[in-house]
């Protein structure tokens, strides 16, 4: 035996050891790389693949630096279960360097990272989280006398991958806000940037303020897995989580589509779950997997708008931090109806016979019409990637 398919085999040896590793029920264990498998978005039994790299424990180094930020990034993946980060540190990866977790301070703690860095020269992974100052020449974060600049490229230099986490190390997140003060508008007040733009190369990216653990966890575990990153867009972004909008699989999408809106917070139509367009959500301008994906384990729905509340479209640049909390979204693929449909039946009124054949009508031309839709909408990470490829070589044309 001992191919592929011995990993259904829950009485291995492989099995038993990471059992007592993680301290996880094997069932609980392979039950988590399913999740992971799909949340890659890889085919049906692909969670042996991944099974098999995380039993076998490779423990690449990571260095994990902090700049501009509130370790929100940190905090989420605390609050990560199945297993929680701490299990995964101590037995996935190999937390070598991590400001808040680690017990070094001082000396101690920049001699650890520099002794990591060296003993796993070209095959540490490095995790940025919080955004880069590059006023002032950096002096508005240093750690261990080095600007965060300084230490973002020293440390770079010989990393296997960078991963920046979270929307500050993405695309400068929240400290880039530009402030309401006239004199200073057009700049933040200590021009937060995100990683690639300190490094002029392309890093894979996680955004989201926090961004979802899961969606970090499943690029480690590609890593592991496959021995490299996974496909990632023209921002750096995995595919896996960040080529569909919010507004694509949301909860509320139906009573959007059919013109009901929460017009306030605490109206009728907020109780009983309409949609928050009005209310200024950015779901339809906004590419994250959150409305599939849900936060913290605490149930179905735990994310921003199936907890009442707009997405305030964090992951994107251009939107989160930067457009009005209450402004209405620009619609990427699809404009709003400009004449709602009349709601025949409301809820808990039950339809006659007759009018539940003609909603089954109504609805069967729906479905058709959202396959169309749906196919459009498809296309619309595409469209996006091709508008930016344009932009960018008209940039190049320009500067050269
Ligand atoms: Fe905070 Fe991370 Fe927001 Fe930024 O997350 S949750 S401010 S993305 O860098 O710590
Ligand atoms: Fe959901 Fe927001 Fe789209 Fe409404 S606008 S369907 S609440 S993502
Ligand atoms: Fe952020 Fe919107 Fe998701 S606010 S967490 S991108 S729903």
């Amino acid at each position: 035996m001992g191919g592929m398919n011995d990993v259904f085999d829950l009485s291995r040896a492989g099995l038993a050891d990471v059992e007592s590793r993680l301290d996880m029920p094997r069932r609980d264990f392979m039950k988590f790389c399913a999740t992971l498998a799909a949340t890659l978005g890889l085919p049906a039994g692909a969670e042996a693949a991944v099974a098999k790299a995380m039993e076998s424990a490779q423990r690449p180094s990571v260095i994990w630096l902090h700049f501009q930020e509130c370790t929100g990034c940190t905090e989420s993946m605390l609050r990560a279960e199945h297993p929680t980060l701490e299990k995964l540190i101590l037995d996935v990866i190999s937390l070598d360097y991590h400001e808040t977790l680690m017990v070094a301070a001082g000396h101690q703690a920049e001699a650890a990272r520099k002794q990591a860095m060296e003993a796993n020269k070209g095959k540490y992974v490095l995790v940025i989280e919080g955004s880069i100052p590059t006023k002032d020449n950096g002096i508005h974060c240093k750690v261990g006398g080095q600007t965060a600049i300084e230490m973002t490229k020293e440390c770079a230099k010989d990393a296997a991958a960078v991963i920046a986490i979270g929307s500050c190390a993405s695309w400068g997140g929240m400290p880039s806000t530009h402030p309401s003060v006239a004199a200073l508008a057009g700049s933040s007040p200590t021009g937060a940037a995100g990683v690639a733009e300190i490094l002029g190369k392309p890093v894979v990216t996680i955004p989201g303020c926090p961004p979802n653990p899961y969606n970090f966890l499943a690029t480690v575990v590609h890593f592991l897995t496959f021995g490299k990153l996974p496909e990632v867009d023209q921002l750096g972004r995995p595919k896996f989580a960040y080529s569909r909008l919010i507004h694509e699989h949301c909860e509320r999408r139906a009573h959007f589509d059919a013109g009901r809106f929460a017009m306030e917070f605490g109206d009728e139509g907020h109780r009983k779950g309409y949609c928050l367009y009005k209310l200024g959500c950015k779901g339809p301008e906004t590419y994250a997997n959150c409305s599939t994906l849900g936060f913290g384990d605490a149930g179905e729905n735990n994310w921003p708008v199936g907890c009442g509340h707009p997405c305030i479209g964090c992951t994107e640049k251009g939107v989160g931090f930067h457009k009005p909390i209450h402004q209405v979204a620009k619609m990427l693929n699809v404009s709003p109806p400009t004449q709602y449909p009349r709601i025949v039946e409301e809820q808990g009124k039950a339809a006659s016979f007759a009018s539940a054949a003609a909603i089954a009508a109504i609805a069967g031309a729906a479905a058709g019409a959202a396959v169309m839709m749906t196919k459009n909408l498809g296309l619309s990470h595409e469209a996006e990637e091709l508008k930016r490829t344009k932009q960018a070589a008209a940039q190049d044309q320009s500067g050269a």
